[in-house]
């Protein structure tokens, strides 16, 4: 078997730049970015930022930067930031939380990932001198962990709502927020103006090899920046990466529908197998299913790697797939048929 026939479900990290993404890498203007000279950086900033209804914008190599640099500069040690228990930020930024800003973290149980504005309030702090003070509210939207979950708008509207009244600024980690742009219709304009600020990352569903952006009100992005270099992050001709992220806005946005469609026919195909117990619902590009005890991870996995399957387990019996740009009907087809021939 090729290694161009393996089926890489691990993640939608794993595409590769498609030959026409690589011809706009090739013919990107560039400069050097740390002076504030590349074009293309630059395009890419703003377009991000304009698409959300938000001011500027901050390039840079990974969506954990991206997170964490925000963090750094909404919080200031001895305070504290409102997140769900298994979002990200928290779980799968190495504890940078701690690390980069100091803060203290109030960790929340969600529904799937999502938090209710009531969980959300009921966590501010009151004033007290043995309190770290709540600093940032942070979501995650589609939630990764959540199986690729969306928020209804009406509740990060209120959500957002509380933030306002007690002068917290609220983060999107919106890794995948085009997934959930796509699957529920919602206006990116109106996250503009729930957000203070938005991580969004390119390099997942939308297919770029490389890069986040962090979205934010003009001053913030500014401060933004010294924090960037400090954590190493300062790029120079990083143009010919921020046009690889300009082509996936213009063409990889509304074909991620397609992964979410395939999406939904692997959790019908899984929850018709015996050995399979559960299927979280099915909403983007992110299937989880929990095995049968009966059905050792291990041997799940190597029966797939078999097929030249690869997929990743996602703690005790879990298992995750993930729909991407590299993943076709016909790899489907044969997806499904390794499914079923277990
Ligand atoms: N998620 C990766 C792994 O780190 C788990 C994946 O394969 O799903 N926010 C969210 C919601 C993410 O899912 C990820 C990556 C990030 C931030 C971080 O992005 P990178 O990998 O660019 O640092």
């Amino acid at each position: 078997m090729t290694s161009d026939s393996l089926i890489d479900l691990r993640s939608d990290t794993v595409t590769r730049p498609t030959p026409a993404m690589l011809e706009a890498m090739l013919q990107a203007r560039v400069g050097d970015d740390v002076y504030e000279e590349d074009p293309t950086v630059r395009a890419l900033e703003q377009e991000a930022a304009d698409r959300f209804g938000l001011e500027a914008g901050l390039f840079c190599p990974s969506g954990t930067m991206t997170n964490q640099i925000a963090i750094k500069a909404h919080t200031e040690p001895l305070s504290e930031v409102i997140c769900e228990q298994t979002s990200h930020i928290y779980l799968w930024e190495v504890g940078g939380i701690a690390f980069h800003s100091g803060a203290s973290v109030a960790l929340l149980p969600g529904n799937r990932g999502r938090l209710t504005a009531a969980q959300v309030e009921a966590a501010i702090r009151p004033v007290n001198v043995h309190y770290p003070t709540t600093s940032l509210i942070s979501l995650e939207n589609t939630h990764n962990r959540g199986g690729g979950s969306c928020y209804e708008l009406a509740e990060i509207a209120a959500i957002a709502e509380i933030a306002q009244r007690h002068q917290i600024p609220l983060h999107l980690d919106g890794a995948r927020v085009f997934n959930a742009l796509v699957a529920t219709g919602q206006d990116a304009r109106e996250y503009g103006r729930l957000f203070d600020t938005i991580s969004v990352c390119l390099s997942k569903g939308l297919g770029a090899p490389v890069g986040s952006v962090l979205l934010g009100s003009r001053a913030f992005i500014q401060k933004t920046k010294r924090i960037r270099k400090v954590m190493g992050g300062g790029m120079r001709q990083a143009g010919y990466l921020a046009a690889a992220g300009l082509y996936a806005l213009h063409h990889h946005v509304e074909r991620l529908a397609d992964d979410h469609r395939r999406a939904r026919q692997v959790g019908q195909t899984l929850a018709a197998q015996r050995y399979v117990a559960e299927v979280l619902p099915v909403e983007t590009n992110l299937v989880i299913f929990r095995l049968q005890e009966t059905m050792p991870a291990e041997q799940f996995l190597a029966h797939l790697e078999g097929h030249g399957i690869k997929a990743s387990s996602f703690g005790p019996q879990m298992i995750r797939f993930v729909l991407h740009l590299d993943v076709d009907d016909a790899m489907l087809e044969r997806l499904n048929a390794a499914l079923a021939a277990l």
